[in-house]
């Protein structure tokens, strides 16, 4: 008699395109765990069948989920972040996180600038003055800010970090960085603490990675310190600003505005932020071109071929 081996099973924790879930479900028993529910289920298994995860920067893999896999050998992030992944089990485990590095990076720092010039020039406050008809009794009253001459600091000058300076050098720019070390030969003005980067800046770029060691380094003192003329703008994870304290200030005036890719609690999304016209918001978008996803599913499929 002869046993047809089944496809192995891959359990896919967030989801690919569907170009590249086509491609993989030719290959693998898909099982898709995109919700809590699903993944509480998967806990009760205490599955042998998965070797793989696929997941996301976001989503990574529960640590309770990591530990009721006990065949696991990859999981597969079809991001850069890991902040998600308790990568201590994964390490003592010799469980191989693989992620997309550097794919993403020009997406992510063109979402950065997209979002500064969007806050600085009025543009989604302005978007809703036409559609709402408003022109046809005075033209727009706000004036924006002019990037050229602004202070700009840099919170985790890593390779996004990097590119966001980069791109915004031509504009004219003083730029500054806050690591917890100083880069060698680096063309920028470095600030041992992020406090001291705030009160040289006029305007704060969060490009740090997430996890336990950057939780709220951005936090009210360093907010106070840029000050109520100042702006910050976030892309990396909410998890590095104290979400209450930023809320309040923009609220308050004692923070000039803001533009959020990323919140503490995604999707969830501090409702007081909703009626401010001094903040930009975005359903976490940094890699979100179909070439840069294309590309991170491509790295992720090759991944999962070759563990
Ligand atoms: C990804 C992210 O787009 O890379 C990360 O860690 O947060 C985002 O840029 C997200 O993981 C969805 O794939």
């Amino acid at each position: 008699m002869s046993i047809i081996q089944g496809k192995p099973a891959l359990l896919m924790l967030a989801p690919l395109l569907a170009e590249h879930e086509a491609y993989l479900a030719e290959r693998f028993e898909l099982v898709r765990a995109y919700d809590a529910d699903a993944r509480q289920a998967l806990l009760a298994e205490r599955s042998e069948r998965f070797e793989v995860v696929v997941t996301n920067g976001v989503q990574g893999v529960p640590p309770a989920l990591m530990a009721a896999l006990p065949k696991l050998s990859l999981i597969a992030v079809n991001g850069v972040g890991v902040d998600a992944i308790d990568l201590e089990q994964a390490g003592a485990r010799g469980i191989r996180v693989s992620t997309t590095d550097d794919i993403l990076t020009d997406a992510v720092a063109d979402q950065a600038v997209a979002l500064l010039l969007a806050l600085l020039r009025q543009v989604c406050v302005a978007d809703r003055f036409v559609r709402a008809g408003r022109w046809r009794q005075g033209g727009f009253p706000l004036l924006g800010t002019s990037l050229r001459g602004q202070r700009v600091g840099i919170i985790g000058l890593g390779r996004i970090g990097q590119a966001i300076a980069e791109r915004l050098r031509p504009f004219g720019v003083e730029l500054a960085y806050h690591n917890r070390r100083a880069l060698a030969d680096c063309a920028y003005a470095y600030h041992p603490d992020p406090c001291s980067l705030a009160a040289a800046s006029d305007i704060l770029v969060v490009a740090a990675a997430g996890g336990t060691g950057s939780r709220h380094l951005v936090d009210g003192q360093v907010l106070e310190a840029l000050g109520a003329e100042g702006v910050l703008v976030n892309v990396a994870r909410g998890s590095v600003v104290d979400e209450s304290e930023l809320v309040a200030r923009l609220s308050d005036g004692r923070l000039g505005g803001a533009a959020l890719d990323v919140f503490a609690e995604e999707p969830q999304v501090p409702e007081a932020l909703f009626a401010l016209d001094n903040v930009v918001l975005q359903p976490h978008l940094g890699s979100a071109t179909l070439q840069t996803r294309r590309a991170m599913a491509d790295h992720v499929v090759r991944a999962v071929l070759t563990r």
